[in-house]
Order: structure tokens, then sequence, then C-alpha cells
């Protein structure tokens, strides 16, 4: 058996999140949550850049229950390189209530794409967060994008702010759908109307297939959680960044907790305030609905719709 340790300063994800006050509708799906080993059955990639906490897919679908949600989109973790098989797993182990986002290879097998489809696996992931993994060559990604685009999949894509300008031509050239993790990783110490976010919307609005993640307020925020006396202005100098996404790209935002929270070290988010943050981001219920069910149903469960 293999056995893992995980990094010394990674936080536990929360044992006893607290239950939303905010109720999601009917059919919510959490579309960025991660399932991590357990590493004694799913080891852990010998290249990875952190070792996490174990978190399997049966206390993630415990989460999902617990926070009133009914589906999942589970996207492959870097810590698991390009071994799908815990992913995978997790999806199998849904009933159909998961899809899921695969780290490929170029030299990806025709059998291992109808495997990952059928397991319901819907994208695959390019991470260019430096601190994650290393750089791939743009033509091992081309040629990634070139196997999938046949079975309908998107992109999903995590970088950070300050490299946008120089993967826009490259992110603007793959023909298939876009989906960008936590609205680019802006930095919110700047103004949601400065010109740093701005340059990210101008890019949403150069496609009309680029989705946009509205998570991770916990990960982004620098005015931090919640003060003991409530979780009223959690995460506070999030909320403009979110709101102008979500009020210009209605039909074009995917939200999620980000369970069970990768390389959280100052502090780690009780799950059910941070449910409780989508009505301060998403104000109307035709707004949340939006973001939380018709969007995610119509990419990642078109057949139900
Ligand atoms: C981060 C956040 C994430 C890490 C990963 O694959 C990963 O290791 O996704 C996240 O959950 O988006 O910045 O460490």
């Amino acid at each position: 058996m293999t056995t893992f340790e995980k990094t010394p300063d990674w936080l536990d994800w929360h044992a006893a999140p607290s239950r939303p006050r905010f109720q999601v509708p009917r059919g919510a799906v959490d579309t960025h949550c991660h399932v991590f080993g357990p590493g004694a059955r799913f080891p852990f990639a010998p290249e990875r850049k952190y070792t996490p906490c174990d978190a399997s897919a049966e206390q993630l679908f415990a989460l999902r229950d617990h926070l009133g949600f009914t589906r999942n989109v589970v996207v492959q973790a870097t810590c698991h390189g390009a071994d799908n098989s815990a992913m995978t797993d997790a999806l199998r182990a849904s009933g159909g209530l998961a899809r899921g986002i695969a780290t490929l290879r170029p030299g990806v097998s025709d059998a291992e794409l109808r495997e990952l489809h059928d397991a319901g696996v819907r994208g695959v992931r390019f991470n260019f967060v430096k601190r994650l993994v290393d750089a791939a060559p743009q033509q091992d990604l081309r040629d990634v994008v070139e196997r999938i685009a046949p079975y309908g999949w998107h992109v999903v894509v995590y970088f950070e702010a300050p490299d946008l300008a120089d993967l826009r031509d490259f992110l603007l050239s793959i023909p298939v759908p876009l989906v960008i993790d936590h609205m680019g990783r802006p930095d919110v110490a700047k103004d949601a109307h400065g010109p740093e976010f701005e340059a990210f919307l101008d890019f949403m609005r150069a496609r009309p297939d680029i989705w946009c993640k509205v998570t991770c307020p916990e990960r982004l925020s620098v005015s931090g959680p919640p003060a003991l006396d409530g979780q009223r202005d959690a995460y506070r100098d999030v909320v403009p960044f979110a709101r102008r996404v979500v009020e210009e790209f209605p039909d074009r935002v995917l939200w999620g907790t980000d369970w069970p929270h990768p390389n959280l070290t100052g502090h780690m988010p009780d799950d059910g305030l941070l449910v409780d943050f989508v009505p301060r981001i998403a104000a109307t219920s035709e707004l949340q609905h939006k973001l939380l069910v018709d969007n995610p149903m119509r990419l990642y469960w078109p057949d139900l719709r």
C-alpha cells in the first residue's frame, strides 16, 4: 500500500460545514470540485507539486447532498497528473450525477478517449499556473484539442491574470468552447473596472463560446473570510468582479465550491458559507437559476434539458 504525507502547511477541508442559508434551486450543479486519492488506492502523481489530504468521492457526494446540490463536475487536479482514474472512479460511482474534466497527454489513445467519454468526461483541462505544473508546449495542447474535438468536449483553462496577454491569441485560436477557471484569477486589490479586469472581460467578449467560473472567492480575496459576527462581509472584495461577469454574461457563467480547496494555507472556508456567497454575486433568482442550473446543464447534460 502506498501512503502519502500531505504537504505540511496544507489545511484539511472543513469537517463540519454549515448548512447554507441560501437554498440553491433544485438541480443545482457544483461545476468545480476535485477528488484526491485516497492516495492508498489512487496514488498521487510523481511529478505533482503538492501532496494533498485525501478527499474521496463518497465525501464529495456527502457534501453535495449537505449543501443541497444535485450534480458535480469533477475536475482533474494536478496532483494526479494525467492519471484520471480517481476522477473517473468518482464519475462512475455517481450514477450519472457527475461529469468530469480530464488531463491528457498528446499520445492519448482512442480507446482511452472513448472510455473517458463513456465514464462522463466532457472536457480537458489546460493549466498554465506555474506553481502547479511545468509548461506544456503549445503544439502538444493543439494536438490534444484535435483529439477531443470529435467528442464535443471543451477546454477548461486555468491561468492567472498577468498571463492572459501572452495566452490570449493562443486561447482564441482553440476551435472548441473554453471554460475559464476562477475568473482568470484577477488581483482583487485592483479596481474591478480597471484595465486588468477589463482585459479579461474583453477576452470573454471575443467569442460567444467562452464560459467563466465565478468561483474561489476564498482564494482570490484579500479582505478575507467572514468575521466572527457572520458572513455578511465575507470576501467582499471579490463581489464586484464576480457581479460584473454574471451580469454581462448571464448565460455563460458557472459556479462551484472548489472543494476540497487545494493549496489553501491561510484559512479553510466553510462550504456552507461559500454557498451563501452566491446571492451576493447573482442578485436575482433568474440569475441564480442560470448560474447554478441552466448553464451547467446546457454544457454538461445537454441531453437532459
Ligand atoms: C490552486 C487551485 C486549484 C488547484 C488545482 O489542479 C490543481 O492542482 O486545480 C483549483 O482547485 O482550482 O490555485 O491551487
